[in-house]
């Protein structure tokens, strides 16, 4: 644990298809886009001025100490070579951005949605983009098989992964998505300490605890209780994924007070980037990573 609590600063990167649609991560959902109207951006996508040193560059000048990266999220999207389907990038996104950000002397973290608005076999649920739908009998098990075999992909394939970022973000809450019964997420974290050893888990396999707490787009008032590791997750701008039109940026003085307040109630700040479909940082993003560099910089004392 103690790398972790002593890192304080992690870029979070929020990649997929939806940066094409540059209108938030949950655009599917949020506009109940069928596949086929969703196909569009699968099909273009292909980012061909991806160049994760330039990334890696960024956040190492930012003063961050480890990057989590989304593999797959909500729209099932992957970013890896994965063999268990083919709803993937044209080529294999995830091996040159962790070894970049490895090559720095970065951490490494794997964000991986425990939700799939793509799979044939995930259920209906109150978010999903075809929720007023029949969908018909959907098969869980098929779909947790599915899971379970790209995490044990992704953790076989890329060499030592620091930190697993399940994404369960409203599932089991009653919103007719299943629970960690129905994802085997006991088995889930057995398989993932057992590939991976060292590796540290978030707190969204809906098993309780977890190796660090991930309050999310808040700032709890008084750090969180029992002294738990934890770890806020916050955005540039209210979005994640890539969303051009957005006009809510946070000012640089913004997030170094944000990053100080965490750090100084024990926490560590995870701050997102979510890249252009293109594979660059838009000037904004840019903008505020230097700034809280030029923050670091003036206040460092080694
Ligand atoms: C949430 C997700 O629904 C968001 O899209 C984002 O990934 C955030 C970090 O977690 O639960």
């Amino acid at each position: 644990m103690s790398w972790f609590t002593e890192a304080r600063f992690g870029l979070f990167i929020h990649w997929g298809i939806y940066a094409a649609a540059a209108r938030h991560e949950w655009v599917k959902s949020y506009e109940r886009l069928s596949d086929e109207q969703y196909r569009r951006y699968f099909d273009h996508f292909d980012p061909d001025l991806y160049d994760p040193g330039r990334w890696a560059d960024e956040a190492v000048n930012a003063g961050m100490k480890y990057l989590v990266v989304t593999s797959k999220h909500h729209d099932g999207f992957c970013l890896w070579d994965s063999d268990l389907t083919d709803y993937k990038a044209r080529r294999d996104l995830l091996a040159p951005m962790l070894d970049a950000f490895r090559e720095r002397g970065l951490r490494t973290g794997l964000y991986y949605s425990l939700l799939d608005w793509h799979h044939p076999e995930f259920p209906n649920d109150l978010y999903h983009p075809q929720r007023d739908e029949d969908l018909g009998d959907r098969d869980i098990r098929k779909y947790a098989d599915y899971m379970h075999g790209q995490v044990r992909e992704l953790l076989t394939r890329y060499g030592r992964i620091d930190t697993m970022w399940f994404d369960f973000s409203y599932a089991g809450r009653g919103f007719g998505a299943k629970g960690p019964d129905e994802w085997r997420s006991a088995e889930l974290e057995g398989m993932v300490r057992e590939l991976q050893p060292g590796i540290l888990i978030n707190n969204r396999l809906g098993l309780g605890g977890g190796d660090f707490t991930t309050p999310e787009q808040v700032m709890p008032p008084g750090g969180v209780p029992g002294h738990r590791p934890w770890e806020a997750c916050q955005t540039l701008n209210g979005s994640w994924g890539y969303h051009r039109d957005n006009h809510d940026w946070k000012p640089v003085d913004l997030l170094v007070k944000m990053l100080v307040d965490t750090v100084s109630k024990g926490g560590n700040m995870l701050l997102n980037v979510g890249p252009d479909a293109r594979g660059e940082f838009e000037p904004r993003a840019i903008e505020r990573l230097r700034g809280i560099g030029t923050w670091m910089r003036l206040h460092a004392r080694s």
